[in-house]
């Protein structure tokens, strides 16, 4: 019983059409038109493979195939399908496609699962357009509250409430979801790095994801004429943000043992280029792969910030996301060892740089993660790439590792 390689290269291939960029790359916000095409064809999919598919007060998508013993919690195989801007086709999208993969293998073979089979595909896990990250696992698992959900808006300050409406989603559905009906968690996804490439590896076994936190920083100054203002009389808001952001790369040096900061989003009002910015915000996104370094960088960025309040200019910070390194399961990782060893799959143990729902589903249920290499370890970025035959070697890594799971279960 082998994953289907071309059917795999059809998914990827079909998803990757519902985006708002074409031609440059995926983007596919959450609740926009791209969300609800790769929504409806995933649902269809589903549905094709006899599962029971169900959306929870999130916009999640789950499809379930009853197991043979009753009342039983599931294992659960998936990922996100949100991307960021004029991003790849494989970030997220290729876990939710190994999902579809699977249950189209236990349809084929006419597999009756001992427990629960669940194959999900999850909401905002980029937060591209309502901020933070990891939306759709936090609200699932409950870290999110209903009253910061309903604060939730984007750029144009739609709520998200309103963007769920907009495409017939209903967020008065069951959003929080019981723990003990999750048996474990599998995700498949790519390296999105360079290590599995050079190392001319397969498959990487995620041991740890590090240790992130999103600030959101506006600061707050005069808009005034570019010509007759003169210098000592300004209160220049891009000013002091670009003397912030242009220390943190040193910082996150300085620190070392990876830790990594990264200004990725920067918006200046009113942008006019004979117009003294009057307002900036913009992100910093820190991570490490120990809380100590986190904290640290995050301790010594508001330092930072800190040094530019001055008069005329006011800067406040938000922490959008902190979530502490997670470790993941220990059975589920040597199982995985053992199913790749037994497929003669080369493999490696690995730490994640970048932030995954397992992460916050590691709090309450037994998560495990493999990684395919990435063509010249590029992500989050049109060039992003990764070999069918990997995704086809991973997806029979997961298949057999559900079954060791269910039977580990029943026995
Ligand atoms: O940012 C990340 O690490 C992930 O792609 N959300
Ligand atoms: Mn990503
Ligand atoms: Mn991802």
């Amino acid at each position: 019983m082998m994953a289907n390689q071309e059917r795999i290269e059809q998914h990827i291939e079909l998803l990757s059409r519902f985006t708002s960029t074409p031609g440059r790359g995926v983007t596919r916000l959450t609740y926009s038109k791209e969300d609800l095409q790769a929504r409806t064809y995933i649902k269809e999919k589903m549905i094709e493979y006899d599962l029971e598919v169900t959306e929870d007060g999130f916009g999640n998508i789950f499809g379930k195939l009853e197991g043979i013993l009753p009342d039983r919690p599931s294992v659960i195989v998936g990922s996100h399908f949100d991307s960021v801007p004029n991003g790849g086709a494989y970030d997220g999208t290729a876990g939710v496609v190994v999902g579809l993969e699977i249950a189209a293998l236990f349809k084929e073979n006419e597999i009756q699962p001992a427990y629960p089979l669940e194959i999900i595909a999850l909401v905002e896990e980029e937060g591209s357009r309502f901020g933070g990250g990891l939306m759709g696992s936090r609200g699932m698992m409950g870290i999110l509250s209903e009253e910061d959900f309903k604060e939730l808006a984007d750029k144009d300050g739609i709520l998200a409430e309103e963007a769920m409406l907009s495409i017939g989603l209903d967020p008065s559905k069951r959003k929080v979801r019981n723990p003990e009906t999750i048996r474990a968690f599998l995700e498949l996804h790519i390296e999105q790095g360079p290590i599995l490439e050079e190392k001319v590896i397969q498959v990487g076994i995620v041991e740890a994801i590090v240790g992130l936190t999103q600030l959101e920083v506006t600061v707050k100054g005069q808009a005034g004429h570019a010509g007759t203002t003169p210098m000592n009389r300004r209160s220049d808001a891009l000013v002091s943000a670009a003397q912030i952001i242009g220390d943190l790369p040193e910082l996150a040096t300085s620190i070392g043992e990876g830790a990594v900061i990264t200004t990725g989003r920067l918006n200046v009002y009113p942008n006019g280029a004979n117009v003294i910015p009057e307002k900036v915000n913009f992100t910093v996104d820190i991570r490490a792969g120990k809380e100590e370094h986190v904290l640290d960088a995050v301790r010594r960025t508001k330092e930072r910030i800190a040094a530019q309040q001055k008069k005329g200019i006011h800067i406040s910070v938000e922490e959008m996301l902190y979530i502490q390194p997670k470790f993941l399961d220990k059975n589920i990782r040597s199982i995985l060892k053992e199913t790749s060893d037994s497929l003669e799959i080369t493999n490696c143990n690995m730490q994640s740089g970048a932030g995954h729902d397992a992460m916050v589903l590691s709090d309450f249920t037994a998560c495990g993660m493999v990684f395919i290499p990435s063509k010249d370890g590029l992500s989050h970025c049109p060039e992003e790439w990764s070999d069918a035959s990997d995704l086809a070697a991973g997806t029979n890594i997961l298949f057999e590792t559900v079954r060791r799971l269910m039977e580990e279960e029943s026995s």
